[in-house]
């Protein structure tokens, strides 16, 4: 999972260690003139964290570099009272690499620049009292840009289940194809192993086949599905659903809708009218990881006619990019709430921003 991006986030690391060992070298050959510039270097050319007394010493005794000398321990003096690590031309290179990477990638551009723009002001400038690697320095910037932007809008899934009034009505939008229905029998299992009953509510009456296919689901996961004919009202199935839930004790209906274009006021008519007949306390827009741009520009779309809660992005197993991943709760302000890994029922994974940064970074 997103195995392209983490390369390329790697990359930025060693682009900035590369940029400020070089600033080290050239300064060497004049190591008369220690400024504030070398002093930075001193300490961004160590690669180990180690105690301020020993410092110095060591990062002489055991460099055995070109650089070794007396401007050497001058700057590893330098560097044991931590003194500012990097500057602005240190990362001008560097930091447009990463902003065509992070494209390339299909991160929205203003994503990009809100990620760039921390991590300037994360590392430029930046002083230090502890002693860190440029690699450590720069991992750490880029965990802080990257969770700022993926974690927005948060919020537990579980405890909102566990709180709300039950029924709860959680329905499914976003176009065809994307694994909506896949999504509805996977979260069926996954609220049953935390102890949730579920129906399953058809709102797909559009496609033919749709019943056929849901029904094999429910069938498979042992639950209650309420369907009625093709090109039938999407809103009144849902409201069944909750009817049946009701009279039934169960505690979430998972209302599926049919995928058609987003630019289909007819569809979007329909969710505003599954809204407004059926509140529902939940509604996930449903999109493909794989799908990058396209998917966060859907789901601004989707949240502008139906107001979505969260986002779940499927086949997340097979996209490298991690664009959509990084974007879309940034570009709606909703969070993502689950990644869809596999065609398995136990392939929903939630969506922790802290663990997915800690796998792009770590
Ligand atoms: N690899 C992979 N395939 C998925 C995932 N979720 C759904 N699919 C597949 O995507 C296809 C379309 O799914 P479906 O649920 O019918 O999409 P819908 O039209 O939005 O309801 C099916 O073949 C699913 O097995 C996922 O997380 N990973
Ligand atoms: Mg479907």
């Amino acid at each position: 999972m997103f195995d392209g991006l983490k390369e390329k986030l790697d990359r930025f690391r060693s682009d900035v260690e590369e940029s400020a060992d070089a600033d080290t070298e050239a300064d060497s050959e004049a190591e008369a003139e220690v400024d504030a510039e070398s002093e930075a270097d001193a300490e961004a050319d160590t690669d180990t964290v180690e105690p301020a007394a020993a410092a110095a010493d060591e990062t002489a005794d055991e460099s055995d570099d070109e650089s070794d000398g007396p401007g050497r321990l001058q700057r590893a003096k330098a560097f044991a009272t931590g003194k500012v690590v990097l500057e602005e031309e240190d990362l001008e290179d560097p930091l447009w690499n990463l902003e065509m990477a992070l494209l390339e990638s299909d991160v929205e551009m203003g994503v990009a620049e809100a990620i760039l723009d921390q991590i300037r002001s994360n590392l430029i400038g930046e002083t230090k009292s502890q002693m860190a690697s440029t690699g450590d320095l720069v991992e750490d910037a880029l965990r802080d840009a990257l969770l700022d932007v993926i974690s927005v809008g948060q919020f537990d899934f579980e405890e909102r289940i566990a709180e709300a009034d039950k029924p709860v009505t959680i329905v499914f939008t976003g176009v065809n194809g994307v694994g909506k229905t896949t999504t509805i029998a996977k979260m069926a299992k996954y609220l049953e192993e935390r102890g949730y009953s579920s129906v399953l509510a058809n709102g797909d009456t559009y496609r033919a086949g749709a019943n056929e296919q849901i029904r094999e689901h429910a069938d498979a996961l042992g639950k209650r599905l309420i369907a009625h004919e093709q090109g039938g009202d999407p809103a009144a199935v849902i409201y069944d659903g909750v009817e049946y839930a009701e009279a039934n004790d169960v505690d979430v209906v998972l209302g599926d809708t049919a995928g058609r274009l987003h630019t289909s006021s007819d569809l979007m008519a329909q969710l505003e009218k599954i809204d407004r007949v059926v509140a529902p306390d939940l509604t996930l827009f449903v999109d493909e990881a794989v799908a990058g741009q396209d998917a966060v520009e859907r789901a601004k779309q989707f949240n502008d006619a139906a107001e979505i809660d969260g986002a779940v992005l499927t086949k997340a197993d097979a996209d490298s990019q991690g664009g959509a991943a990084i974007s879309v709760a940034y570009v709606t302000g909703k969070p993502v709430l689950f990644l869809g890994t596999g065609q398995g029922y136990d392939d929903l994974d939630r969506f922790d921003p802290e663990e997915l940064v800690d796998d792009l970074v770590g």
